[in-house]
């Protein structure tokens, strides 16, 4: 649905499952995220045909955390295959993170969602958002576990950079109180992908948003 906010993030191997789900649960998405699960297991070759099938914007969740030359030959390739957006890793430098953006939509980490987020990664957060600010990527990635985190992330952030929220469901975010304290967009894996009924478990979130 074009007014969507809700990512689908689709770890799974197996590309007949994948693009099973991807039909089930289009009509309630904005896009669909692939992450290495994804591809080692299908290939590359699922960009494409996820696009093809969905019609949806996709985003490959690679974290790309390397030297300027080598984030640049990967995303080189991954935009090819059709990718729309690419998910970097920041604090390896702005070099970096330029070298994607100069290939195409990028979306950077300031804080991840995990426990162990809160050992290298938060303190360096405000730095983050500081390079966020100056090169102004599409977007950022913001913890959904930490919703109060999400709402200092916001009241940093310019205007116009998109924040994008993993985390709900399976890793205990609200997707409810992660839209009130700013998240653009939240993103989902295991609560749709691993529910008995994809397409229920996707609308039931999907109209918790709505409200
Ligand atoms: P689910 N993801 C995350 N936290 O969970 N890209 C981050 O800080 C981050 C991510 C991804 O828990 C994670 O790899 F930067 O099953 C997975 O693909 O709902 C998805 O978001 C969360 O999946």
């Amino acid at each position: 649905m074009g007014d969507s906010r809700l990512i689908l993030a689709l770890d799974v191997y197996e590309r007949e499952r994948a693009l099973q789900i991807a039909r089930e649960t289009a009509d309630y998405l904005w896009a669909i995220k692939v992450n290495w699960p994804l591809i080692i297991g299908s290939g590359l070759g699922i960009v494409t045909e996820l696009k093809e099938e969905t019609g949806l914007p996709v985003i490959a969740d690679l974290k790309l955390a390397d030297i300027p030359n080598t984030n640049r030959l990967i995303a080189g390739r991954v935009f090819e295959a059709g990718a729309d957006y690419i998910i970097a890793h920041s604090f390896v430098g702005s070099d970096s993170v330029r070298a994607v953006m100069e290939l195409g939509k990028t979306i950077i980490v300031v804080e991840m969602s995990h426990p162990g987020a809160r050992e290298f990664i938060q303190p360096v957060t405000d730095k983050l958002i500081e390079l966020a600010n100056h090169l102004k990527p599409f977007g950022v990635i913001a913890p959904a576990t930490r919703p109060e985190r999400v709402a200092y992330i916001r009241s940093k952030l310019k205007p116009g950079i998109k924040i994008l929220t993993p985390g709900v469901g399976a890793q205990g975010g609200k997707a409810g109180e992660v839209l009130k304290a700013g998240a653009d967009y939240i993103i989902v894996g295991r609560s749709i992908y691993a529910s008995e009924n994809p397409r229920e478990s996707v609308r039931r979130i999907y109209e918790e948003l709505e409200v």
